[in-house]
């Protein structure tokens, strides 16, 4: 199911030494994953549940290594749950993501409010190996379980007069940050043109590394937009409106300047207050001094051939 033999991954070439020689008691054998799987999986998803789906090798990423679960999980950006990369890996335990529905309306025939379950069985799962990179010049390489967002919006059947999708997050304040505490507005919103929203590249997903998604990645249900810069891919989804004016985005409402609608990945567009032609691969090339290699930044983040013709025409430094 995944992309490499064991034999290919050494746990020491993968996973901090530390990590791996603690990880060891935990390598009891999974059913229905390959072998790779099973031993790249750490013993930090204990209350999440294997997910089964077949590898689309449509999407892989060449010869780059996947991630290590341990970073994808412990390094995170979910402000809701706090604004230090550790915090959501400790705190998102709290999101209560059963029941959970998403309400889908706005400039459509037939708005609809689906359950988890509902939207899951639309369409086979798939695993999709993905580069997302961070705004913040770190990224890391993901085995995503989900389908193309298009899936779950055809469902609704948008009208002449969609032209962008809005999407919103879960906000409960009993388990979350106040707006206050994490200087964003809550709750978190996230915007497409809707032929971006319909590329087969944007994925709805519900699992990573055979099992479903941990809450700090953004569970039970959050958009992957690998070619956009992390924060487009708005974590744990209860609303999605299509909608006829470009909707507010929430970095965007917080520093305009710095960060734009589009954000698509740009290694020529710097980011006012660092460059973004260069980054740091979460796992790779690490020392007692942290990460020392940096990868170079690659237009539209190495998806190029499909996506770049949706921005024929636009000027993509003023539209960043
Ligand atoms: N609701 C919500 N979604 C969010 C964020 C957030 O703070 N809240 N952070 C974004 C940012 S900045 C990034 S880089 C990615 C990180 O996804 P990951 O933690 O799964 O790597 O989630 C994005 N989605
Ligand atoms: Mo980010």
């Amino acid at each position: 199911m995944l992309i490499h033999k064991p034999a290919d991954i050494p746990y020491s070439e993968v996973t901090p030494k530390h990590v791996y020689l603690n990880r060891r008691r935990f390598l009891t054998a999974a059913p229905g994953l390959g072998a790779a799987a099973a031993a790249l999986m750490g013993p930090f998803s204990a209350r999440a549940e294997k997910l089964a789906a077949t590898h689309n090798n449509n999407y892989n990423v060449g010869t780059e290594k996947l991630t290590p679960l341990e970073y994808i999980t412990q390094y995170n950006n979910y402000y809701e749950f706090g604004t230090g990369k550790d915090e959501p890996y400790l705190l998102a335990k709290k999101l209560k993501t059963s029941p959970w529905t998403v309400k889908i309306d706005g400039e459509v025939a037939k708005p609809k409010t689906l359950d988890l379950d509902a939207v899951m069985k639309l369409a086979p799962l798939e695993e999709r190996v993905y580069r997302h990179r961070c705004v913040e010049a770190w990224s890391i390489v993901v085995p995503w379980i989900g389908f193309s967002l298009s899936t779950l919006l055809k469902q609704v059947e948008p009208t002449a007069k969609a032209k962008f999708v809005a999407f919103e997050t879960l906000y409960d304040p009993k388990v979350m940050l106040s707006s206050r505490e994490a200087h964003i507005d809550f709750p978190y919103v996230e915007g497409l043109r809707l032929d971006e929203a319909m590329n087969p590249l944007a994925l709805l997903s519900f699992g990573l590394y055979g099992e479903t998604l941990p809450n700090q990645n953004g569970a039970p249900m959050r958009l992957v937009v690998p070619w956009k810069y992390g924060f487009k891919s708005i974590k744990s989804v209860v609303r999605i409106r299509f909608v006829e004016k470009q909707p507010p985005t929430t970095w965007n409402l917080s520093a305009a300047n710095e960060y734009g609608f589009y954000s698509n990945v740009n290694p020529k567009k710097d980011h006012p207050r660092w460059p973004q032609n260069k980054e740091r691969r979460l796992g790779e090339g690490e020392s007692v001094l942290g990460s020392i290699t940096r990868r170079n930044t690659l237009m539209f983040n190495g998806y190029e051939s499909q996506v770049a013709s949706m921005y024929t025409g636009m000027d993509l430094m003023k539209n960043y």
